[in-house]
């Protein structure tokens, strides 16, 4: 089937996606000691949007991962820009990756170490018209990327989330859910300071088109949140959805606050 991938050998991917083994793939793994300062003087990163409730709010098991995606009033459809970004981009959806146990889940990894869940919030930049125009371009696409860390404090936008994901459970299936505005994941990209570097999408066709930027704060995810996510059937009975790191082929990581 086209466009089919599954996790257990992520290293099949090239056979039909040869960018896939390209020269700035994504994820990586961060050593704190590589991270470099960014010298140019930026504007900060901003957004808006995200404040605003969508007038409808759709949860997806595409049978790769589990996608949140809105409908927002006009004008108030969650858009970032600034930092290292030029232009505006605006949310496409949001995604999660996991695996079958705490020790691993995460696509980015900082000092070897891995989280149990990483959050993907997919924006695409407005000058390319659409995304599927905006993943041929390199800086089409901004991921804004939140790691997350086993601990009691419950996230109230996967709590949201997760209400419906009964309804979800097999690949494919989709539901429309009660909307609620983006800022209950608890997102302090801005304040708390972030890593940003040039990358790919994470799954086929592996588009290096990707801007990444990666909060430094580490969320907090329950244990009831986790086995939620693990319940959801993907293609291939996968029991994970991260890709292992890719080669960092000297490219920069840069640190940037506000
Ligand atoms: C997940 O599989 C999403 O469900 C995909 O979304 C997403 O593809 C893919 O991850 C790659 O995104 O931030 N991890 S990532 O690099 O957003 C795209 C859809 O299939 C193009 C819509
Ligand atoms: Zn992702």
């Amino acid at each position: 089937r086209r466009g089919h991938f599954g996790y257990t050998r992520p290293d099949d991917w090239l056979a039909d996606f040869p960018i896939c083994s390209g020269p700035r793939q994504s994820p990586i793994n961060i050593e704190l000691q590589d991270v470099k300062m960014m010298e140019s003087k930026r504007p900060p990163l901003g957004r808006y949007g995200y404040d605003t409730r969508p007038k409808k709010m759709t949860i997806t098991n595409n049978g790769h991962s589990v996608q949140l995606s809105g409908v927002w009033p006009a004008r108030d459809t969650p858009t970032v820009y600034g930092g290292p970004l030029t232009g505006l981009y605006e949310l496409a959806q949001v995604h999660f990756h996991w695996g079958a146990d705490n020790d691993a889940g995460s696509e980015h990894t900082v000092a070897n170490h891995s989280f149990p869940l990483e959050m993907h919030m997919v924006h695409w930049k407005k000058a390319y018209q659409n995304i599927s125009e905006a993943i041929k371009h390199d800086d089409g696409i901004a991921v804004l990327g939140y790691l997350l860390s086993l601990d009691k404090n419950a996230n109230m936008g996967i709590e949201r989330m997760r209400t419906d994901f009964s309804k979800i459970l097999k690949p494919r299936q989709s539901t429309d859910i009660d909307p609620f505005p983006l800022s209950l994941f608890d997102l302090d990209l801005l304040k708390e300071g972030y890593v940003t570097y040039l990358g790919s999408l994470t799954t086929p066709p592996c588009s290096e088109s990707v801007i990444w930027l990666i909060s430094v704060r580490i969320k907090d995810v329950t244990i009831d949140e986790l086995e939620s996510f693990r319940k959801l059937q993907l293609d291939n009975h996968d029991d994970h959805n991260y890709r292992p790191t890719q080669p960092l082929n000297d490219r920069p990581i840069y640190y940037l606050y506000d």
